[in-house]
């Protein structure tokens, strides 16, 4: 049962590598490409690009070490059955939920849009969590798969920090699971929110969870995967004055 230490803010913890998760939050072309939902609500969707390169980097490490990897997207059905009328009719009507866009109807199940983005694409074996909701909790079965393999912690990222990244990881801890949110894993359309978003979790002694740099937990997966490579533990140890 290998446990690492991952430094974190506020404190260090400690985790049982198996018993965590990497949970992945709607990294979606409609949500990161132009043409779909965050375009159309007026968003400079090029601001979420940051967070796909160190996404992929813990995606790699968490795959090379077999951790559970689960992918979430925000939409609905084609019908919109479960779609909130007052969520469907925010905005221009042309732009709304269910409208047709450059990428198909806007944030609908099977869509290209709500698809997740190639560079993280699922592999057959990751569950990928279809949720109506801001957050993964809400009317998925998300909780239900975590409990059955005993997981207690949940690294995240995705987008956006301060909507469906918040909202999970808020949903998260009032269920008992703990959260390290990988700061440069998140990206939010508006930098500030990204940044409150962060500070929100970490506050107060970690009130809803806590926040790492995505880095160091790379190199711990990787020391794991190959043993020999015992110096990343020493980097991540040097690694305390980092900011977030
Ligand atoms: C939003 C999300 N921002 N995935 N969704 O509407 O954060």
């Amino acid at each position: 049962m290998p446990l690492v230490t991952v430094e974190a803010e506020p404190a260090q913890l400690s985790v049982e590598i198996d018993r965590a998760a990497l949970v992945i939050i709607d990294m979606q072309r409609d949500f990161l490409e132009a043409g779909g939902f965050g375009e159309a609500l007026g968003n400079d969707v090029s601001c979420l690009q940051a967070a796909v390169a160190p996404c992929r980097a813990v995606l790699g490490a968490a795959r090379s070490l077999g951790m559970l990897v689960i992918h979430t997207r925000e939409g609905h059905r084609p019908d919109l059955s479960d779609a909130p009328p007052f969520k469907v009719e925010r905005g221009d009507p042309k732009n709304r939920i269910g409208a047709r866009g450059p990428m198909g109807r806007i944030l609908i199940r099977g869509e290209p849009g709500h698809d997740i983005i190639p560079e993280l694409y699922p592999l057959a074996d990751e569950p990928v969590i279809d949720k109506p909701g801001k957050g993964a909790f809400y009317q998925t079965d998300l909780e239900l798969m975590l409990r059955n393999r005993g997981i207690d912690t949940l690294f995240v990222g995705g987008v956006t920090t301060e909507v469906c990244v918040n909202t999970t990881v808020r949903e998260a801890n009032d269920r008992g699971f703990r959260c390290i949110v990988l700061s440069d894993c998140c990206a939010s359309y508006f930098p500030e929110f990204h940044q409150a978003g962060l500070a929100m979790i970490k506050a107060q002694g970690g009130i809803f969870g806590s926040v790492a740099l995505s880095l160091p937990l790379v190199e711990v997966l990787t020391a794991l995967v190959e043993p020999s490579a015992t110096h990343f533990r020493a980097g991540i140890a040097n690694n305390r004055s980092a900011r977030y």
